[in-house]
Parts: structure tokens; C-alpha cells; sequence
């Protein structure tokens, strides 16, 4: 495929990437946003789940970042059809938060500072699958990428990595988020190519 090629910097592949079906590679580091960027100090910044009976559990960013973190490297997907490979993120995994949330619910919607929002099944957060990431490239994430926190889902289409998420509510059934209402896949497995509502 000749992908591994001069200007490949970072970490050399032997095999060629196996990109899912109709991505191309990136080496930078796109912004996509549906709206401003905003600006939230960490020290205002909060994360919130709230269960199917109400109940809430709150971190502050001094909580939050207490949590025990993990870096990750994974490969992301966006629905515009760019990838990149090995990027680096430091979270909390959802694992982590939910160890202290009790919930029967099924499916979960981010809620975003700004109004986004997206659905995406409990059991896509769990099982060392998703992470509230606050460093990328070991640095602070920025705000255009969706700090001081946001979701990474890297299994997923990069449009359910919620930036400057606030919070989840656990639902009993699937609702549709901001794109998923705008006919966008409820799921988005990249792998099967789930872009579009029907596919
Ligand atoms: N709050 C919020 N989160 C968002 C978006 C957005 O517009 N608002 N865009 C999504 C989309 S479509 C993609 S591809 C990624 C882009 O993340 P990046 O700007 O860090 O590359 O964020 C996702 N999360
Ligand atoms: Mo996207």
C-alpha cells in the first residue's frame, strides 16, 4: 500500500496499516467542531453521572484527578474519513467512574459544555474500551480537542469521543445524540463502515 513511507516520523509499522474501510491516513491532528470552543479552567470544570433514578456522582477535577490514570495508545476514526494511528491519551478509564455508580440501564448519553451530545451503549465504556482522557501527547489536552476532558472512544467513529464532556445520563433505551439525530449511525463501528442511519 506503500503507506510506510518518508514523512511516516513517529513510530514505523512493518506491515501496512489496516485502516478501516474507506479511511485514509493523517498525520496531523484534525479539529472537528460542530461549535466555539470553549474555554473551562479546570478548577470549574466538574464530571457528573447521572443514573436512571436520579442519582449523581460528581468529581471535581481535583477527585477526578486523583483517579488512578492510564495511557493509552490507540488509533481513531473519524466519519470524514481520516485516521491516525498510535495516539497517545492519559484517563480515567470508565471503568474506573462506574465502580461507584449502580445502574440496570443499557445506554448512556454524553452531555457536552456547549450542547453536543451523543448515545452510545454502557457496554462500549466499559471493559477498558473507553477513558475520560485529559493529556494527549503527554501534555494537557487542548481545548480545541476538547479539553480540560473529554471522551475517548477509539473503537468508535471519533464523533462519540464527546470534547469538554460534563457528564453521562444512563438511559434504558438508545435516544439519538446530536449527530446521530442529523442521520449519522446510532452504533458507528468504523469497521463496518456505520456512517449513515441505515447502514
Ligand atoms: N463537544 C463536541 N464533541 C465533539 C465534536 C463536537 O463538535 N463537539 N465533534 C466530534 C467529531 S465529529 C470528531 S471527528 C471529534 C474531533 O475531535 P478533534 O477535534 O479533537 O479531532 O470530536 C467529536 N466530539
Ligand atoms: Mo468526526
Amino acid at each position: 500500500m506503500g503507506i510506510i513511507s518518508r514523512g511516516f516520523g513517529g513510530r514505523r509499522r512493518d506491515s501496512a496499516p489496516d485502516l478501516p474501510p474507506g479511511q485514509y491516513l493523517t498525520h496531523d491532528f484534525p479539529v472537528l467542531s460542530a461549535g466555539p470552543t470553549p474555554r473551562i479552567p479546570p478548577n470549574s470544570w466538574n464530571f457528573t453521572i447521572t443514573t436512571e433514578t436520579g442519582a449523581e456522582h460528581t468529581w471535581d477535577w481535583a477527585a477526578f484527578t486523583a483517579l488512578p490514570a492510564e495511557e493509552v495508545t490507540r488509533d481513531i476514526h473519524c466519519v470524514t474519513k481520516w485516521s491516525k494511528l498510535g495516539t497517545t491519551w492519559k484517563g480515567v478509564a470508565l471503568d474506573t467512574l462506574f465502580e461507584e455508580v449502580e445502574t440496570a440501564a443499557d445506554f448512556v448519553m454524553a452531555h457536552s459544555a456547549g450542547g453536543y451530545t451523543t448515545n452510545v451503549p454502557l457496554d462500549d465504556l466499559l471493559d477498558g474500551k473507553a477513558w475520560i482522557a485529559y493529556e494527549f501527547d503527554g501534555e494537557p489536552l487542548r481545548p480545541e480537542h476538547g479539553g480540560p476532558a473529554r471522551l475517548l472512544i477509539p473503537h468508535l467513529y471519533f464523533w462519540k469521543s464527546a470534547k469538554w464532556v460534563r457528564g453521562l445520563r444512563m438511559m434504558h433505551e438508545d435516544e439519538p445524540g446530536f449527530w446521530e439525530s442529523a442521520g449519522y449511525h446510532m452504533y458507528g463501528d468504523p469497521w463496518s463502515e456505520q456512517r449513515y442511519h441505515g447502514d
